[in-house]
């Protein structure tokens, strides 16, 4: 049993209703000025309101009871203007082909391996992201590339077709996404013979590679692989996508059909993807952009909602956010002296008691409307570790050192320890269950 414990990878499960920390909302139908609201909130709950997604954002729409048009957030400026990760992940690694200037070039693409700043605006390819999922689709004429951290790829499935009409369908005639009912079934074995025990591998999703299974559809691949003998979450797949289109649309893609615009770590991420850009003439978006925001409890979310126009800072001072709940929640700067309604937050760690081996976990949580949770700030992190100190021995969390921003991941006596994270009523509780 203390084996167990000590050498088998040991999974905390707590489920989300959204990434990062479960955050309840709290409408406050009062109207203050930005500072008053952010220390209501801060007396009464945790802060005032940050949103750290889409699934945040309609979490707190739905607490407001009230037909105010704006209602403030707890998003400022002036923060320090720096360089963030759309996915919210530290910036630890750079790789600039020149220093960035301050000028308003505030998104970044890779050409030839190498980061450069470019106007958001501007169109361009991109590339995005699968953290957790090894399930996804790649749109006709796109590439993709599946890597493992640790272990090999075995591919688990592959299908070169059209199954469903709206997948891969925005701006394609109707005589191209109607037939759904295409299906190569040689596309498994075109995958695997290229992945299949190899730590990398990528592809070219098109007729010539997969032949034409039904002429005159425009096709996609949906594939799914695992990293074999390999701790959850070695596996990290790219998507190139070749349409021109700015940053913003780039990551609304990205976030609506994979996991987000990618970051680039380390070296090694920088290498994998300058190989299959495979052109030292084009340039792609990467995830990383650069502006002034800040959440009021200091949340390193890079999440940002705003309204087509805006932040445009009017009258040279709307340092402030509000919600416009007349149009989908978007966002707005506006001065922060006006007297609006709010809405604060209030940060929950509820956990869950089961012995649930790692894939059990995630499918419990997933199917109890709840996903792995991401470390996404130190905060978090804090209050993780706050938790496990009042819920467990010193002697088994000596060892914490180290965590990784998909899923929480620590060392402990050398052995890779993860915890998802999760939500279930208001009871908190933590358990332990073996990965075998
Ligand atoms: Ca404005």
């Amino acid at each position: 049993m203390a084996q167990t414990l000590y050498f088998s990878l040991l999974v905390i499960a707590l489920c989300s209703l959204s990434e990062g920390i479960q955050r309840r909302y709290h409408y406050i139908n009062m109207t203050k000025t930005w500072t008053e609201a952010q220390r209501y909130c801060r007396e009464k709950y945790t802060d005032l309101a940050t949103v750290n997604n889409i699934n945040d954002l309609n979490e707190l729409k739905k607490t407001v009871n009230n037909n105010q048009e704006f209602v403030w957030i707890g998003l400022k400026r002036p923060g320090i203007n720096e360089w963030k990760w759309s996915l919210g992940d530290p910036v630890t690694y750079l790789n600039w082909e020149t220093e960035p200037s301050t000028d308003t070039n505030n998104c970044a693409v890779m050409r030839n391996g190498k980061w450069h700043q470019q106007d958001c605006n501007v169109r361009s390819q991109f590339i995005c992201f699968n953290g957790v999922s090894k399930d996804f689709i790649i749109c006709q004429s796109h590439t993709f590339l599946l890597s493992c951290d640790q272990g090999t790829i075995k591919v688990l499935s592959a299908n070169y077709g059209r199954t469903h009409r709206q997948t891969c369908s925005t701006g394609r005639p109707d005589d191209q996404i109607s037939n759904v009912q295409c299906s190569l079934n040689t596309s498994l074995s075109a995958v695997a013979t290229r992945c299949d025990g190899e730590t990398s591998c990528s592809m070219v999703v098109n007729n010539t590679v997969f032949t034409d299974s039904c002429d005159g559809t425009y096709k996609y691949l949906n594939v799914s692989y695992e990293c074999v003998e390999a701790p959850p979450n070695s596996s990290k797949s790219y998507i190139i996508n070749t349409s021109s289109t700015t940053w913003r649309e780039a990551q609304s893609f990205c976030r609506q059909y994979h996991t987000d615009l990618t970051s680039v770590k380390n070296q090694t991420d920088n290498q994998l993807i300058h190989n299959i850009i495979n052109d030292p003439h084009t340039s792609v978006w990467i995830g990383l952009f650069r502006d002034s925001w800040e959440w009021s409890d200091n949340t390193d979310s890079a999440f940002r909602y705003w309204d087509s126009g805006q932040p445009d800072n009017l009258d040279g001072s709307q340092n402030c956010t509000v919600t416009n709940m007349n149009n989908e929640g978007k966002w707005h700067d506006i001065s922060c002296s006006v007297f609006y309604t709010f809405v604060c937050h209030e940060d929950e760690l509820i956990l869950i008691q089961k012995n649930l081996s790692w894939t059990e976990a995630v499918r419990y949580c997933r199917e109890n409307h709840v996903d792995l949770v991401s470390v996404d700030s130190q905060k978090i992190q804090l209050m993780v570790t706050e938790v496990l100190h009042q819920a467990w021995t010193a002697e088994v969390w000596l060892g914490l050192r180290h965590s990784c921003s998909v899923g929480i991941w620590f060392w402990v006596n050398g052995e890779i320890v993860c915890m998802i994270i999760g939500l279930r009523g208001m009871k908190q509780q933590w358990t332990t269950v073996s990965v075998m």
